[in-house]
């Protein structure tokens, strides 16, 4: 039976799915949590203790550890992966892993774990990931030198943003210039991970995660110059090809052979980032449906036929692996700020949907600005949490205010800032780690005033990365995939039409109050 293996190496975990295209089954699921499985890498949450809360790094040499684990794993559950006779993988976006020259010339050997063959190709230890927000300087000297930010929006898809590869590359060249010039490849999460699959040196970078680095010309699909330029010295040989999301890399490396069972003739189909592949795994690729993802970051993306750019600036334009373009905007304090409120509290997840539940849709006036982090979508770069409203409120003392206050300001922040891509549909797709709480999707069905559906398999990117794998390997028609494997689960989460005025009047309140703390 044919199957097709999608990876997703995310900001806490990395995830395994397989698919049966023959029998339209998904026939493995695997997780590898960084806080549990990996401890000795120091990223419970996904990135490194930092002292400056704008500077968030990661070991790359985790990413490549959990790989190995995955496979294991499959193999511990008596998987044969001499079934997969494709594999393609997704990536956190915009995260960045830096090579050495040895990188072109390296053949894994089955005998020793990855990770340690790859510890001595890495020119910087630590690899810049989304949640960074400390290029703030080199984002401003990339837009002066391209002609202002209008023009890197124009040619990029998305103004200079911190956590962009482009920014953080220009950071590293100013910081360590001599690391910088001992970089002979910079890959994006997902490309490394491509990169470690197939040992090849020329494994490139696909237009869908590539739009996320301020350096791709989107309407050439090729590096632009301009922003080449403005960025670093010498960074055009530094970075890989860029091919198109359909693209196969070549065949799976010995070690995977040898060490996991692989079929040597296993194709690597090329990567891409995980809200691209999120939309692929959501059915969602062709314009028409809008899909809200409660991952780490808070997400929503839909396919567009054209490029359409964000008039505030936040959101971004992707290339969609099934052809044509993706907007996207991104909402770093999503599950994380959640749970923190959670931790507040001492709230486990039941108590604290009993929480929302508890407590009317406007929340009795109480209301929060919840950026524990700093926040992308609205731009908050001195992060701090404000509460307004009864005295109990905003004296920390009324648990159940809380919990539905900082999901009330999570979607309508979300309402608000994605009406640039089109008219507010009245059904959304929902996924990602928190969909499965229905208290959270009523206040978000609520605030969009929309008929919320999950699918059945609650790890999209993953899933989409499967897809895509037998869609380019596999020649399966989108189409014919969709069908098969995007189904939505049973039901759906019901707008309450009586909580339409009420976030009308909140989400004004909420505006008014964002301009005590936006950047
Ligand atoms: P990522 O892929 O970005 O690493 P996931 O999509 O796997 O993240 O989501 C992980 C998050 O899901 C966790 O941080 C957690 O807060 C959240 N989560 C998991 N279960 C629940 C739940 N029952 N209710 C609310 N949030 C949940
Ligand atoms: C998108 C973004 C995040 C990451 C991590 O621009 O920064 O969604 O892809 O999921």
């Amino acid at each position: 039976m044919p199957c097709y293996l999608g990876i997703d190496s995310s900001t806490q975990s990395c995830k395994g799915v397989v698919i049966d295209t023959e029998r339209g089954q998904l026939v493995l699921h695997l997780k590898v949590d960084y806080k549990e499985d990996l401890p000795a890498y120091g990223c419970p949450e996904g990135f490194l203790p930092s002292a400056d809360k704008l500077v968030r790094h990661a070991d790359p040499l985790m990413w490549v550890a959990a790989l190995d684990l995955l496979f294991e794993r499959g193999r511990g559950s008596g998987f044969d992966w001499s079934r997969v006779e494709g594999v393609s993988c997704s990536g956190q976006q915009h995260g960045s892993v830096y090579l050495n020259a040895a990188h072109a010339a390296a053949q894994w050997t089955p005998e020793t774990p990855l990770v340690d063959q790859v510890a001595p190709l890495l020119a910087r230890k630590t690899s810049p990931i989304w949640m960074d927000s400390s290029t703030t300087a080199e984002c401003a000297e990339i837009a002066h030198a391209a002609g202002g930010d209008d023009r890197v929006l124009a040619i990029t898809g998305s103004r200079a943003t911190e956590r962009f590869t482009g920014p953080q590359i220009r950071r590293f060249y100013k910081q360590e210039p001599q690391a910088y010039a001992a970089t002979a490849r910079i890959h994006l999460v997902s490309s490394f991970l491509a990169y470690l699959l197939t040992a090849r040196a020329d494994t490139p970078i696909d237009l869908g995660d590539g739009a996320g680095m301020n350096l791709l010309d989107l309407s050439r699909g090729d590096w632009s110059e301009e922003l080449l330029f403005a960025t670093a010295p010498g960074l055009r040989a530094k970075l890989p090809p860029i091919r198109p999301c359909t693209h196969v890399v070549g065949k799976i490396a010995r070690y995977f052979v040898e060490r996991h069972g692989f079929r040597p003739d296993a194709q690597v189909v090329i990567s891409s980032g995980d809200n691209p592949c999120s939309l692929i795994g959501m059915g969602a690729a062709f314009p028409g449906t809008h899909v809200i993802s409660l991952g780490t970051s808070d997400t929503y993306f839909a396919a567009m036929p054209g490029v359409r750019t964000d008039p505030q600036g936040y959101g971004h334009v992707f290339g969609n692996p099934a052809g044509g373009f993706l907007s996207l905007i991104c909402f770093k304090n999503g599950s994380k700020t959640r749970e923190k409120i959670a931790e507040r509290f001492g709230l486990t997840w039941p108590e604290f949907s009993a929480a929302i539940g508890s407590t009317p849709p406007g929340n009795h006036g109480n209301l929060m600005l919840p950026y524990v982090e700093a926040e992308i979508t609205p731009r908050v770069l001195r992060p701090e949490v404000r509460l307004y409203g009864t005295p109990e409120f905003t004296a920390w003392r009324n648990a159940a205010a809380a919990v539905r206050a900082v999901v009330e300001a999570q979607a309508l922040s979300m309402r608000i800032h994605s009406g640039w891509i089109g008219e507010r549909p009245t059904a959304l797709l929902v996924t990602g780690g928190a969909s499965e709480n229905d208290a959270i999707l009523q206040v978000f069905a609520d605030v969009f005033q929309a008929r919320l559906r999950r699918l059945a398999v609650a790890d999209s990117a993953a899933l989409g990365a499967a897809i895509r794998a037998a869609h380019a390997a596999g020649g399966l028609a989108w189409e014919a995939l969709f069908a098969r494997f995007a189904v939505p689960e049973p039901g759906a989460i019901e707008p309450n039409p009586q909580a339409a005025t009420v976030y009308e009047q909140m989400a004004q309140q909420y505006l008014e109050r964002l301009e005590e703390v936006s950047s």
